[in-house]
């Protein structure tokens, strides 16, 4: 009897396959152990971090803090289990106008601190569940993505002020 191509067993498809799905068992793994490790290793570092208080009937207020990324990292997002909606907010002088607009990502070059103040980079946190009362806290989580796309999450406590906190005590 002849040998049909097809019967012969080393050109079969479970081979293939197999090795395919092993390719892919791979790569997973691979890709939780690096979010696992950046989690772990608090890859960016917080400095300064507040929120300003809201008033009667104020529905929005801003979040401020220093970062700085041990290697190039992007802030991609920001949420809070205060605010219906958080945004990452970047404030500036459009000829004589202050214009505010949401800004879908902030680079954070490696080993610079990138500050977000009143007047510049800020978290917004709107749509707000109950007042940010002063000397409380609200939580922050922010959104990171690395160089190869591997995104981590660093989770906040931020202390509520009226005021900015005096960061440099003589
Ligand atoms: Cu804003």
């Amino acid at each position: 009897m002849k040998n049909h191509p097809d019967m012969n067993p080393k050109s079969t498809n479970p081979t293939k396959l197999a090795s395919v799905l092993r390719n892919v068992s791979i790569t997973s793994t691979l890709v939780l152990c690096s979010w696992i490790a950046l989690a772990q290793t608090a890859a960016v570092k917080v400095e300064g971090a507040w929120a300003r208080a809201t008033v009667q009937g104020q529905k929005g207020t801003g979040a401020f803090m220093s970062l700085t990324a041990k290697q190039g990292t992007t802030l991609v997002g920001v949420s809070s289990p205060m605010a219906g909606v958080a945004e990452v907010h970047e404030m500036k002088m459009e000829g004589d106008i202050m214009k505010m607009r949401a800004l879908p990502l902030l680079e954070l070059p490696a080993g610079q601190k990138v500050d977000l103040k009143p007047g510049g980079y800020h978290v917004m946190l709107m749509d707000l569940k109950a007042p940010l009362l002063k000397d409380s806290t609200v939580p922050v989580t922010l959104l990171f993505k690395d160089a190869k796309g591997v995104q981590s999450k660093l989770e906040l406590i931020v202390p509520v002020a009226a005021t900015p906190p005096a960061l440099h005590k003589h």
